[in-house]
C-alpha cells in the first residue's frame, strides 16, 4: 500500500500555502537524442543558461500555447522551471516542514529542487509531493529553484496505454519520424495541468484522515481514522461542526465514531430541498518537542450519506437514485487540460441549467477543486481512473496490472473522503473479452474494494454481454452503445429494438442495475438538416429522443442512469472522422448549447421532478 496520505493542502493556524501558479520557464527537448536535457543536466543551473526558453503558464497544457506545430504535437521531455522566494519563517524554523505539491503532471515527471533530485512520479492525473525542508533549511537560502522534467510518452504499460510507432522507410517518411498511437479518443495534452504549490505543516503533523459514514434512522455516524507522522507521542482531538459553525459532537484519539443525532444528510442536488449538507471535521493534534509544545490543525469537509446497490437499484441514503447527467472531459480552448477557475464555474452553472445530477470523470480523475465543487453542490460522481484504451493483449500483463493497482491506491487515497463520489470506475471500454481480462479485472476490482469497502466498483464496457469476462465482478453494469451512429449509420429506427435487446440481455445475464454510461451523436453546431442527417443538430436530437423512449421504459425496472456522451465538444487526435475534435458535445467546446442541450434540459428537469 501507499506510504503517507494525500490530504488536500488547506490553510489552518498551523499550515501555510504558497501558490506557484503563473509563468514558468519552459523548454522542450527537440534534440535528436531527445535526451539532451539529461546529458547536459539542465536541472543543475537556471534553465535559461541551457538555451532558448519560453514563458509557459501553469496550470495549462503546453500544446496550444504557441503557433508552433512541432510543439503542439511534441512527444518527449519538456522542462519547467520556477524560482521561488521563501519566507524566512519557513527556512529558519526547524519545526516547520515544507512540502512541494504538484496537482498533476502529465505523464511522467522528475523533480529537482536547487539541482537535487527530490521525487518522481508516474501517472498524469493524480497529485504527488516531496518534503523539501532539508533542502531549503540549509544555509542562508531565501529562494529555491524548482525544475520539473515531464515526459508525455505512453507505452503499453502506462495508464492510459499507448504505443510509439517508428517509420523507418526514408522513401516515405523523414528521418527520425515516429508517432504516438493510442486507443482512446481524446488529445494527449501534456504539461503541468493542475496547481503547483508549496505548503507547510509542523514537523509532527496530521498525515491522513479517513472518514466513512453510516445512517441509522435519523442518526448519522461518522467514523474517523487519523494518521500522524513525525512522532509516536501526541494527542488528537476532533470536533464536528455544523454549517452554522456549532460543535455538534467531539471525540479524541486516532480513531472513533462520532454520533450525530438528527443529522443533516448529504443529499444529491434536486433530491432534497437542502442538498449537499457539509459538516466540518476539525482535527487538532498536539505534541511535546524539545522546543516546546507543537500543534497541527486540519479541517475536512464531511458529508453524511450512505451508498448501496441492490439487484435493480442504486440507493443513496436508502432512496433510489437515478443518474441523469453527463460524461465530461477536462478540455477547453487554449489551455487544453489545464485547470481553470472560470471554466469550473461555467461548467457547474451549465450542469445546473441542464438539471444534471451526476457526471462520470471520463476518462481519468479530475482536479481536486472539481471534486470539492461536487461535494458542495451535490453533484454525484462516478470517479473513473485513467484506465482507458486498455485494448492490446500486452496491456493485460503483470506490469500493467501492478501499475493499475498503484493508480487505484493513489486515486482512493486522494478521493476517499468526497461524499459526492458514489462509485469507482476502474476502466473504460477495455477489451474485456480477451482471456486475461477475467483475472485482470477480478484483481483490480477486488483490490479497489479492499482499499475502500464503502463504495461500489464498476468498469464501463462496450463488449458483448456474453463475451465480457470482467462483468461478473462489477456491482453496476455500465454500458456504452452508439446505435445508429457507429452501426447502421443514419438508421434511427434501429435504436429502439437494439437498445431494448441490450438492456434485456445484460440484465437477464447478471441481475445487476444498469447505467447507460455513454450514448450520443456528433453535431456540428449550426448544421441544420430536416429530415435529420448525421452531423446535423437535428440528427443528434432525434437520436437522443429514440434512446429516451427505451430508457423511460427500462428505468421503471433496473436501469438506474443515463449519461450523455458528451457534455462538450473536445479535442482529439486528427483523423478523417474527427472534424477538429469530437463533436458529440451537447455544448460546443466554448460552452454554447446545441439544440440537443435544450432537449436534455427539459428531460432532466422532468426526471428530477418525478423522483
Ligand atoms: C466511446 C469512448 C469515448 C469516445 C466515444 C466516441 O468511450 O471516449 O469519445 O466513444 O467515439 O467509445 O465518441
Amino acid at each position: 500500500a501507499l506510504q503517507g496520505g494525500m490530504l488536500y493542502p488547506r490553510e489552518s493556524p498551523s499550515r501555510e500555502r504558497k501558490e506557484l501558479d503563473g509563468l514558468w520557464s519552459f523548454r522542450a527537448d527537440f534534440s535528436d537524442s531527445r535526451h539532451q536535457g539529461f546529458d547536459q543536466q539542465w536541472y543543475r543551473r537556471p534553465l535559461r543558461e541551457s538555451g532558448p526558453i519560453l514563458d509557459m503558464p501553469v496550470p495549462s497544457s503546453f500544446n496550444d500555447m504557441g503557433q508552433d506545430r512541432q510543439l503542439r504535437d511534441f512527444i518527449g521531455w519538456v522542462w519547467y522551471e520556477r524560482e521561488v522566494t521563501l519566507p524566512q519563517r519557513w527556512t529558519q524554523d526547524v519545526s516547520t516542514r515544507v512540502v512541494l505539491r504538484i496537482g498533476s503532471a502529465h505523464y511522467y515527471a522528475i523533480v529537482w529542487v536547487n539541482g537535487v533530485h527530490v521525487t518522481q512520479h508516474e501517472g498524469g492525473h493524480l497529485p504527488f509531493e516531496a518534503d523539501i525542508s532539508k533542502l531549503v533549511q540549509t544555509g542562508p537560502l531565501t529562494s529555491c529553484r524548482i525544475t520539473i522534467a515531464i515526459n508525455n510518452t505512453l507505452t503499453p504499460h502506462t495508464l492510459p496505454p499507448g504505443t510509439i510507432r517508428y517509420q523507418k522507410d526514408t522513401s516515405k517518411y523523414p528521418k527520425g519520424y515516429f508517432v504516438q498511437d493510442v486507443n482512446f479518443d481524446f488529445f494527449n495534452y501534456a504539461g503541468l495541468h493542475r496547481p503547483v504549490l508549496l505548503y507547510t505543516t509542523p514537523t509532527t503533523y496530521i498525515d491522513d484522515i479517513t472518514v466513512t459514514t453510516e445512517v441509522e434512522q435519523d442518526t448519522g455516524l461518522v467514523n474517523y481514522l487519523i494518521f500522524v507522522q513525525g512522532s509516536e507521542h501526541f494527542q488528537l482531538e476532533v470536533r464536528l461542526l455544523d454549517e452554522e459553525g456549532r460543535v455538534v459532537v467531539q471525540g479524541t484519539g486516532n480513531r472513533g465514531q462520532l454520533v450525530v443525532p438528527s443529522a443533516h444528510l448529504w443529499w444529491p442536488y434536486l433530491m432534497h430541498e437542502h442538498p449537499a449538507y457539509l459538516y466540518s471535521l476539525e482535527v487538532k493534534m498536539t505534541t511535546e518537542t524539545a522546543h516546546g509544545p507543537l500543534s497541527d490543525f486540519y479541517t475536512l469537509p464531511v458529508g453524511i450519506r450512505t451508498v448501496a446497490v441492490t439487484k435493480s437499484q442504486f440507493l443513496i441514503n436508502g432512496q433510489p437514485f437515478y443518474f441523469h447527467g453527463v460524461n465530461k472531459h477536462e478540455d477547453s480552448d487554449i489551455r487544453g487540460k489545464g485547470f481553470d477557475w472560470s471554466l469550473l464555474v461555467k461548467d457547474f452553472n451549465l450542469l445546473r441549467w441542464l438539471g444534471a445530477n451526476a457526471f462520470r470523470t471520463s476518462h481519468y480523475p479530475y482536479a481536486e477543486e472539481v471534486m470539492q465543487q461536487c461535494d458542495r453542490q451535490g453533484i454525484v460522481v462516478i470517479d473513473e481512473c485513467p484506465g482507458v484504451g486498455i485494448v492490446l493483449p500486452e496491456s493485460f500483463g503483470n506490469e500493467s496490472l501492478q501499475h493499475h493497482m498503484q493508480v487505484m491506491e493513489e486515486m482512493v487515497q486522494r478521493d476517499k473522503n468526497h461524499p459526492a463520489v458514489v462509485m469507482w470506475s476502474v476502466a473504460n471500454e477495455p477489451s474485456s473479452y480477451l482471456t486475461p481480462a477475467g483475472f485482470y479485472f477480478k484483481t483490480v476490482i477486488f483490490h479497489t474494494k479492499t482499499l475502500d469497502p464503502s463504495r461500489p466498483v464498476t468498469f464501463v464496457t462496450n463488449s458483448n454481454y456474453k463475451a465480457d469476462l470482467g462483468a461478473p465482478y462489477v456491482d453496476v453494469i455500465c454500458v456504452n452503445s452508439y446505435y445508429s451512429w457507429y452501426h447502421d449509420f443514419g438508421h434511427l429506427e434501429v435504436i429502439q429494438p437494439q437498445l431494448q435487446t441490450q438492456f434485456e440481455t445484460w440484465y437477464n445475464t447478471y441481475h445487476k442495475p444498469i447505467i447507460q454510461s455513454e450514448y450520443g451523436a456528433e453535431a456540428i453546431p449550426g448544421l441544420h438538416v430536416d429530415p435529420p442527417l448525421m452531423f446535423s443538430e437535428e440528427y443528434q436530437k432525434s437520436l437522443l429522443e429514440q434512446y429516451h423512449l427505451v430508457l423511460d421504459q427500462k428505468r421503471k425496472e433496473y436501469v438506474v442512469g443515463e449519461l450523455i456522451w458528451n457534455f462538450a465538444d473536445f479535442m482529439t487526435n486528427q483523423s478523417p472522422s474527427r472534424a477538429i475534435g469530437n463533436r458529440k458535445g451537447i455544448f460546443t467546446r466554448q460552452r454554447q448549447p446545441k439544440s440537443a442541450a435544450f432537449l436534455l434540459r427539459e428531460r432532466y428537469w422532468r426526471l428530477a421532478n418525478q423522483t
